[in-house]
């Protein structure tokens, strides 16, 4: 690893540090390192579409407005190809939360997300998207 210095007003650094101390950072290298890699990774992904990644869309809505369930089973079905998991939980009497694990190129995983997240009576939407390496699969042994 490389040590380097930067220089930073005043105000920045200040900012910055409350941020760091508010998710709990004890020191700005973490914070430093985890900042670069959020930000170089999503303009990474921005600007190659078919950059292998994983994503985790979630999102809330109610079961009951029409039709809506099974427009998204519809727009699952339709991205079988992409879909890995689907965790659904019953938050209330109408309301359902779902985590869908997604893994393909960039752009295709996220024009599948914008499917479900554009539904009419779908609130609450996020895509998190994160890229992976191909070729570096792991063991977990
Ligand atoms: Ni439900």
């Amino acid at each position: 690893m490389d040590r380097v210095t930067i220089s930073l007003e005043d105000d920045l650094l200040a900012r910055f540090d409350d941020y760091i101390a508010a998710k709990g950072y004890t020191n700005r290298s973490e914070a430093v390192r985890d900042v670069l890699r959020t930000f170089l990774d999503s303009e990474r992904i921005a600007s190659s579409p078919d950059l292998p990644c994983i994503a985790c869309v979630t999102y809330v809505y109610d079961h009951m407005e029409r039709n809506l369930a099974s427009k998204l089973t519809r727009t699952q079905h339709d991205h079988h190809d992409l879909g890995l998991s689907t965790l659904h939980v019953h938050v209330d009497r109408d309301t359902c939360m779902e985590a869908a694990i997604l893994r393909g190129p960039a752009a295709e995983v996220r024009r599948f997300a914008d499917g479900i997240l554009a539904q009419p009576g779908v609130r609450h939407g996020h895509l998190h998207l994160v890229a992976t390496e191909e070729g570096h699969g792991h063991r977990h042994d």
